[in-house]
């Protein structure tokens, strides 16, 4: 071809290469709307949150929805039915994050059966973004919150005499709450969302993000923390930047797992960082898991972190420290459950 035919060609084509590359753009359109959400018990916790994103409502909407669903099953792991504090109280970290960086949080509630809601009080009508303990609890009652009887649900019950005969603080990787008299099931196949004889995962934090069809993000985050802590122990959950953050010219990330080493990291503000450099979720997730196991290997063996995260397009990733933790998403053209990848 000599030089002119080229130059001819390549002016005829150049359009049509311009149209190619609108076509391809649009394939990589936004996915939207979207939410992605922690662990297998993700899935009714989605399906919750789908019903307000379907119905055009806003991504804060239908974060508080999921995780104030999850707040309701009385002996799941998640609100006032959740697994005690070592002294037998069970105390709630909740959060709440949209796309104007309004955030608020409780820790440490105590009898309140939708902290999350408390969360978004908290970030609604205060100037201040986290209230904790006796405090939580008098703001919430003083807005119109119900204070729930102090008893155990029954399976935290079960657990916690269980626990009082050796009394000793254990995590257990991926599963902070074994029913009583259950041995974990061996995790086989790429992924083992049921770990026990009776089809149950026992997770005791929900994380949960999700994009509106305007595009923007909000996240939340409820859990009961990890069991028989320390009566006073703070998690990663109720902490912007640790156990939830929202940039929405970037993207948003949770966590679930040991929260001592997300907060060490500011984990999920970390993987979102990483994202705006402009790493795909799942990598930005695994660069700060890379960042826990690095700090001490032999520790990052005994534990489990697992990050979660979605970007302005609605592509999602996960990165774990270990096998096992799984996470679920709903959008127009899916609703399933993942494995993670993880790193050891
Ligand atoms: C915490 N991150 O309290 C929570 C526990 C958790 O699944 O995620 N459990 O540290």
């Amino acid at each position: 071809m000599n030089r002119r035919k080229f130059i001819h060609l390549s002016a005829l084509t150049a359009p049509l290469l311009t149209a190619k590359n609108v076509i391809a753009n649009n394939k990589t359109a936004v996915t939207k709307p979207i939410v992605i959400s922690t662990w297998d018990s993700g899935m009714p916790v989605n399906a919750e949150a789908w019903k307000i994103l379907s119905a055009n409502g806003t991504a804060l909407d239908a974060v508080e929805a999921g995780a104030k669903h999850i707040e309701n099953e009385i002996n799941c792991c998640v609100g006032i039915g959740g697994y005690p504090d070592r002294d037998g109280i069970v105390t709630l970290d909740s959060c709440i994050m949209d796309h104007n960086a309004n955030c608020g949080a409780v820790a440490g509630i105590e009898r309140i059966k939708h902290p999350v809601s408390v969360a978004r009080m908290v970030m609604e009508k205060t100037p201040h973004v986290i209230l904790v303990g006796a405090g939580a609890q008098q703001f919430a009652v003083e807005n119109g919150f119900k204070l729930e009887p102090e008893t155990l649900s029954e399976s935290a019950k079960k657990a916690y005499d269980q626990w009082l005969k050796k009394s000793e603080y254990k995590p257990v990787i991926n599963i902070e709450n074994i029913p009583q008299g259950q041995e974990p099931k061996k995790q086989n196949g790429p992924f083992a969302p049921n770990f026990f004889d009776d089809g149950s995962a026992n997770h005791d934090t929900m994380g949960l993000v999700a994009m509106d069809a305007s595009g923007n993000l909000s996240g939340a985050v409820t859990t009961s923390g990890m069991a028989f802590k320390i009566h006073g122990r703070v998690g990663d959950s109720p902490i912007i930047g640790a156990g939830l953050f929202v940039d929405n010219e970037v993207g948003a990330a949770t966590s679930s797992g040991t929260g001592e080493e997300v907060i060490r990291i500011c984990g999920t503000h970390l993987v979102v960082e990483f994202m705006r450099q402009g790493m795909a979720p799942e990598l930005a997730c695994k660069k700060a898991v890379e960042r826990i196991v690095k700090r001490d290997k032999e520790k990052a063996k005994t534990l489990q972190v697992g990050f979660l995260a979605m970007n302005k397009k609605g592509e999602y990733g996960a990165y774990a420290i270990q096998k096992g933790f799984v996470f679920s998403v709903k959008s127009n053209s899916e609703n399933k459950i993942h494995p993670s990848k993880f790193l050891l």
